[in-house]
């Protein structure tokens, strides 16, 4: 059976939006069966959960004594299962790992950069006087997306696992309006979640969530 780590409980600043969710949606895309692996801070130091992720991070995954880590090379893994999410076609599926790779590698980094700043550094001088060049890099970023995107419904000519990859991205941007100041991406990106199998995947990454919230205080 196919195991994911996942947090057992995260703040609601990072509730959908913890990177194990791409796993899952990948996986409820395609049909497999998994379990979980919920773990806390506490667990993340470990020798054991080490093993599976090297810097104590979510995701891991396991399949068969096979040992995984870092969303994106997961998430391709699954994808190559099912022409669901990697079309069959050489051409077609060098373009789905195309943005596979531009959604982790082009526009992830500037978004996880405004993020931390937000979330992490706020109050910090540093941080207010960098948040404007910050925005400025995520903005060239989503506008180069979005005037890919054009009339597009998805990246390319179907959903892909470029789309899954790039919806969870824009994700991170919830605490912002700037994917709804660019409408296009911004339907696209509901496009993406209204899929069924991202319904699945978000109840089930919240659902343990809810059952470990700590007591109110
Ligand atoms: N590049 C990694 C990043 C994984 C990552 O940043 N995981 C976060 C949750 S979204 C985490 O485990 N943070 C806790 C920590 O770094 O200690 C991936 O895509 O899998």
């Amino acid at each position: 059976m196919i195991r994911v780590s996942a947090f057992r409980w995260v703040p609601p600043f990072a509730q959908g939006v913890v990177r194990e969710l791409r796993v899952r949606w990948a996986l409820e895309e395609v049909g497999l069966p998994y379990e979980e692996l919920l773990i806390g801070p506490e667990d993340q130091r470990t020798e054991v959960y080490r093993a599976l992720q090297p810097f104590g991070q979510v995701p891991a995954y396991e399949e068969d004594g096979l040992v995984m880590f870092e969303s994106g090379a997961i998430v391709l893994h699954i994808a190559e299962r099912s022409e669901v999410l990697l079309p069959r076609d050489a051409k077609g599926r060098a373009r789905a790992t195309t943005w596979m790779f531009a959604a982790l590698n082009s526009v992830e980094p500037p978004i996880q950069n405004l993020a931390e700043i937000d979330i992490f550094a706020r109050d910090e001088a540093w941080a207010k006087e960098h948040r404007p060049a910050a925005v400025e890099a995520v903005k060239k970023r989503l506008s180069g997306v979005a005037a890919w995107l054009g009339d597009r419904e998805y990246l390319e000519d179907r959903f892909t696992a470029g789309d899954l990859l790039m919806t969870t991205v824009l994700r991170i941007l919830r605490h912002t309006d700037l994917v709804a100041q660019m409408p296009a991406l911004d339907a696209y990106r509901m496009r993406c979640e209204a899929r069924p199998a991202f319904q699945r995947a978000m109840a089930s990454h919240m659902a343990p969530f809810a059952r470990n919230a700590p007591p109110a205080t």
